[in-house]
């Protein structure tokens, strides 16, 4: 399999490989950042933007899901959030002028950067059945075609409805509702690719799963800060500032990752005059380069010694607890070569850590992407909460779990029940809620749609944001399946490479963003949304819509629902478009810790969601208690001449959408199509720092090649490459996942390098 080379702006001959930088934002992250927001959204628009972004009576920003400060500063963004901003609230159409212009094929011929870079999406457009072009269509008409593909289904379980995690609470509650009303749970949503494994982990050992920790405990109270498997320098950069809070008042940071990261080593806050003139803050007191995949092992040893040394929390383990013993005879037995193989590790680098973590009295683990996308995910992050359990670290200030959510509401869209497995407690409730029979067969997750596309049991694919063609594993293959589906329907504020890789009739449906005025006939409306430390608050765009023809997410939801199921169904669908009240009032009713949603809301701030293992040290699990866990080692062995791939972000983009094509911390220029490769690795492998390569994996069903990577020697962990997704998703294999959460294991991909082909 090969992916077609890219052919417009992705021209490599510009590409220019610097040194990595050893600090992260200051001055020249704010400078990007605003002039990305200024050059796309035009002086007046973009700076009215930015002073509303995450200030309490503006929009959450759509970048990540940090948390705000109680008291947001003044400019409570970040380059990053700015670039996000700026994507959204761009000057560029793409109208239906543009749509006659580019045939389909041609648009799918384009990188994703050119795609995102068109501008925002303005009206509701149709390509039909054998159609070379989209169309324009109204509303009503789009709103027919779904409802008549949809009810002539053989099944509701030939429709799938996928979330992205910018969804409103609002939104994603009558998405779920709509679903199950036709009779499925296919939800499968960006999670499934995104902290599902942490989920999983956290759901089965404390009871719950989310994470267990607020801002306070990092910036207040923790002494130690364990950072792994996560880049916020990039990714989070809010974070750092609350990190520089937890440093200057003594906190200690250790830093777990292959990549020397530069927002892990040094930040200059860019919020506060040091940062501008200042050297900045160190961040990391230890920094250990594990291989990738080695942190099962890191944290099992490290749990071992523990155990070894007695810095055990005997009184809390006998109290709250179950599953110690049997945890401890699986230490017992470890092998410490394999300890050595799996995590590239001296001894001494763990007796560093162990010694950091006997002198802190609080400890918090975050981590991200690093973790969650490995085969053996769970299993590890079930090692991290037996890690913290041994000495007590949950439930008390400072202490705790804390997966960093990716998208600005992911986990909101997941309380809101969109969820493939949602569980029976919420299913129950909402059908005694709104009285229809709610499905409870498990629907497909996100890697399960594919195969049931790829297989022919999809009638109708919708997709509430996102990009699932670009963002999912298997690029050919999911390309395939998408395009062998009758309907797909996506409701998008951006063209990207979904749109071009259309079912047989496909539908675009443009909606508001979240910098937008959200006009209902009910008046002017707010959504809510859930950050990454479980605190619900508003969201309220004041921005002009990008056009007139614009419609919420949430009227595209009930203009649809009313289409299928009349106005008489005993779900009042137009109510609820016309005022958000009425869902929140539903939601308060059926969500646990929404009651008295209204007025929680009002407050600025909003409110904390119940969080028993954080609150009160109560673990809603099977045994009542939390619960240790034995996780089975697996130490990957490369055979000779391959090297294990990460597919990561670069610093210039939000998942699928390309801001542009620099990787400054990491000292790319111009460029995506790099293979970053330890020069240990290169010299053995015969290849020089900046050949051409052709990146291949390695499947039982066979081999994928993604063409054409210029190879950078970098200091990454030896046998552990990285290349940035989407351009590598085409060589990780769809069945290769992670065990329980089934997340593609998208940070673990056996590859070798061969000289380019073209
Ligand atoms: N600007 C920006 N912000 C974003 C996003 C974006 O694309 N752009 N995406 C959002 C989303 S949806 C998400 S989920 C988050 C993602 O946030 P991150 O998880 O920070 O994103 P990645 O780029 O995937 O980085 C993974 C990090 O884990 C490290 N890593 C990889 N494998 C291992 C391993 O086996 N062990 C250890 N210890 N480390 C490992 C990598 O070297 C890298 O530093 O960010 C969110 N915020
Ligand atoms: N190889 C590899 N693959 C990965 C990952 C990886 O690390 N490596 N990371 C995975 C992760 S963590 C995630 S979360 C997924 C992300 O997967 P997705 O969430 O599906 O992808 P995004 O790129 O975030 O989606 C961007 C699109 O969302 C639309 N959009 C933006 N804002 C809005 C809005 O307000 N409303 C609506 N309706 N649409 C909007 C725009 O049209 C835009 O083009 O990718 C996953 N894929
Ligand atoms: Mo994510």
């Amino acid at each position: 399999m090969t992916t077609r080379a890219p052919r417009d702006d992705n021209d490599e001959a510009e590409l220019r490989v610097s040194r990595p930088a050893t600090s992260a934002a200051g001055v020249p992250g704010v400078v990007h950042g605003l002039a990305a927001v200024l050059e796309q959204s035009g002086v007046r628009r973009g700076a009215k933007a930015l002073r509303l972004v995450n200030q309490q009576k503006g929009f959450d920003c759509p970048g990540c899901a940090w948390p705000e400060p109680g008291k947001p500063h003044l400019a409570e963004f970040c380059e990053n959030g700015a670039k996000a901003v700026a994507e959204e609230t761009t000057v560029r159409r793409v109208d239906a002028a543009f749509f006659a212009e580019h045939t389909v094929a041609e648009l799918a011929g384009r990188t994703d950067h050119w795609l995102g870079q068109q501008g925002r999406l303005t009206e509701p457009m149709l390509r039909d059945t054998g159609d070379t072009h989209y169309r324009p269509i109204g509303w009503d008409a789009a709103f027919g075609i779904v409802a008549d593909a949809l009810t002539g289904l053989d099944s509701p379980d030939d429709a799938v409805f996928y979330t992205s995690g910018r969804t409103s609470n609002e939104a994603a509650f009558l998405y779920q509702l709509f679903a199950r009303a036709l009779g499925t749970n296919n939800l499968p949503d960006c999670s499934n690719m995104c902290h599902e494994s942490s989920g999983a982990a956290l759901s089965e050992t404390i009871g719950v799963g989310k994470g267990s920790v607020s801002l306070t405990d990092i910036t207040d109270h923790a002494d130690l800060i364990v950072i792994v498997g996560q880049n916020p320098g990039t990714n989070h950069p809010r974070m750092l500032t609350s990190l520089e809070e937890a440093k200057r008042r003594g906190a200690r940071i250790v830093a777990i990752n292959p990549l020397p990261e530069a927002g892990l080593q040094t930040f200059k806050n860019p919020q506060k005059a040091r940062g501008v003139v200042g050297k900045g803050t160190l961040l990391s007191d230890l920094f250990l380069q594990v291989r990738l995949g080695g942190d099962l092992a890191f944290f099992q040893a490290v749990n071992r010694m523990l155990v070894d040394a007695d810095a055990v929390d005997h009184a809390f383990v006998d109290q709250y607890t179950t599953g110690y013993d049997d945890a401890v005879a699986a230490w017992q037995a470890l092998d410490w070569d394999d300890v050595a193989t799996a995590t590239g590790l001296p001894r001494e680098a763990l007796e560093a850590f162990v010694d950091e973590v006997r002198r802190a009295d609080s400890v918090i683990v975050c981590w991200a992407m690093g973790l969650t996308q490995h085969k053996k995910a769970v299993p590890t992050i079930r090692e991290i909460v037996n890690f913290l359990l041994l000495r007590g670290n949950i439930g008390r200030p400072g202490a705790g779990a804390c997966p960093v959510r990716g998208h600005s509401n992911v986990q909101g869209d997941r309380t809101m029940g969109i969820w493939e497995k949602a569980p029976a407690a919420f299913l129950d409730a909402l059908e005694s809620e709104f009285g229809f029979s709610v499905p409870r067969r498990h629907g497909h997750d996100t890697v399960e749609s594919i195969r049931a596309m790829r297989d022919g049991r999809v009638g109708v694919f919708m997709a509430m944001g996102g990009n699932f063609a670009a963002a999912t594993p298997d690029s050919e293959v999911t390309a395939a399946a998408l395009q062998s589906v009758p309907l797909t329907v996506h409701v998008s504020t951006k063209l990207n490479r979904s749109h071009a890789l259309p079912g047989r009739r496909s539908l675009i449906l443009p909606c508001l963003g979240r910098t937008e005025r959200d006009v209902q006939a009910g008046g002017e409306q707010f959504v809510t949304v859930e950050d990454s430390m479980s605190a619900v608050h508003a969201s309220r765009g004041t921005l002009k819509p990008a056009s007139a023809e614009l419609r919420s997410e949430v009227a595209i939801i009930c203009g649809l629902a009313e289409r299928v199921f009349g106005g008489d169904s005993g779900v009042p669908w137009r109510a609820f478009a016309s005022d958000y009240t009425a869902v929140r009032s539903r939601i308060a009713r059926v969500v646990p810790g929404f009651d008295d949603y209204e007025a929680k809301v009002a407050v600025p701030g909003g409110f904390v969601l119940p969080h028993p293992p954080r609150d009160s040290r109560s673990f809603p699990t099977a045994s009542g208690k939390a619960q240790f866990s034995v996780n089975e080692l697996e130490v990957l062995r490369l055979p000779p001449g391959r090297l294990i791939l990460q597919t990561v972000r670069s610093h210039d983009q939000f998942n699928t959408t390309i801001y542009g094509l620099d990787d400054r911390y990491r000292g790319i220029r111009d460029g995506r199509r790099v293979v970053f490769v330890n020069p240990s690795d290169l010299a053995a492998l015969g290849f020089a720092d900046g050949a051409m390569v052709d990146v291949v994996s390695e499947w039982t069903d066979g081999d994928r090649r993604a063409p054409s990577f210029r190879v950078v020697a970098y200091p990454t962990a030896p046998g552990c490459a990285a290349a940035y997704f989407p351009e590598t998703n085409v060589l990780v294999p769809l069945d290769h996942t992670a065990e329980v959460s089934n997340t593609p294991a998208s940070k673990s991909v056996v590859v070798r390098l061969e000289p380019a082909t073209s």
